[in-house]
């Protein structure tokens, strides 16, 4: 069975939970506390070089270091239900909103975060080398947030799904970023009813939930 090093609090990871319990893979689960530093350790630097969660590790020993490369690879293995799109254009769509959410929200909370947070302090990016914080990338990135949200809240005015004509990738890593900005204290629902009505339908999907 493939082996998930994951932490429960972190983000990224939780999009790999949330796509294999989608997909219905089924996996074990190791934890790697990122709050101890485990991330770091040589033990864990050996399986994943670039000292990051999630990692999957396949049967074969193959190892599988980022969410691009298991969600490339699950829907590879288990094409049904399919998270990417159905048709061409779907694809299209899905691959698109989900490199928006990663750059323009995902990225923006954690240069917030990882800039202002005392615990980050000298870890302003994750991996294996140790960089400063820089608070103006902070107040940059808590503005990229508030330009996203207000067109994400635009965009899904008149849409049931993030991308294309389905639940897909996109709606996993527009869940998870949005549950993130949380830990700015943004309130992403506040004056936008369309995402809140969408994510109030994500929450209610036993995967949101592991
Ligand atoms: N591109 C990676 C990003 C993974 C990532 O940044 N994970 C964070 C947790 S959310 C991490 O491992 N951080 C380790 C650290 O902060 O040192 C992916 O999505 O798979």
């Amino acid at each position: 069975m493939p082996i998930l090093y994951d932490f429960a609090r972190a983000p990224s990871p939780r999009r790999a939970r949330i796509l294999l319990a989608e997909k219905g893979i089924a996996h074990e689960t190791r934890n790697v506390d990122l709050a101890a530093g485990e991330q770091l350790d040589p033990a864990y630097r050996a399986i994943n070089p670039g000292c990051t969660v999630p990692t999957l590790v396949l049967d074969d020993g193959t190892v599988l270091g980022d969410n691009a490369a298991i969600t490339a690879w699950a829907e590879a293995v288990h094409p049904e239900p399919p998270l990417l799109g159905r048709t061409a254009v779907e694809k299209a769509e899905v691959a698109s909103w989900n490199a928006k959410l990663e750059a323009e929200c995902f990225m923006a909370i954690a240069e917030v975060l990882r800039n202002t947070a005392p615990a980050m302090k000298g870890r302003a990016l994750p991996g294996p080398h140790d960089y400063a914080q820089i608070p103006e990338l902070a107040t940059r990135g808590r503005a990229r947030l508030i330009h996203f949200l207000d067109r994400f809240e635009e965009h899904m005015q008149h849409r049931e799904w993030v991308a294309g004509s389905a639940f897909s990738l996109a709606d996993i890593t527009a869940a998870v970023a949005l549950d993130f900005a949380g830990w700015i204290k943004v309130d992403v629902n506040a004056g936008r009813p369309a995402i809140a009505a969408w994510r109030a339908k994500m929450a209610q999907r036993p995967a949101f939930n592991l």
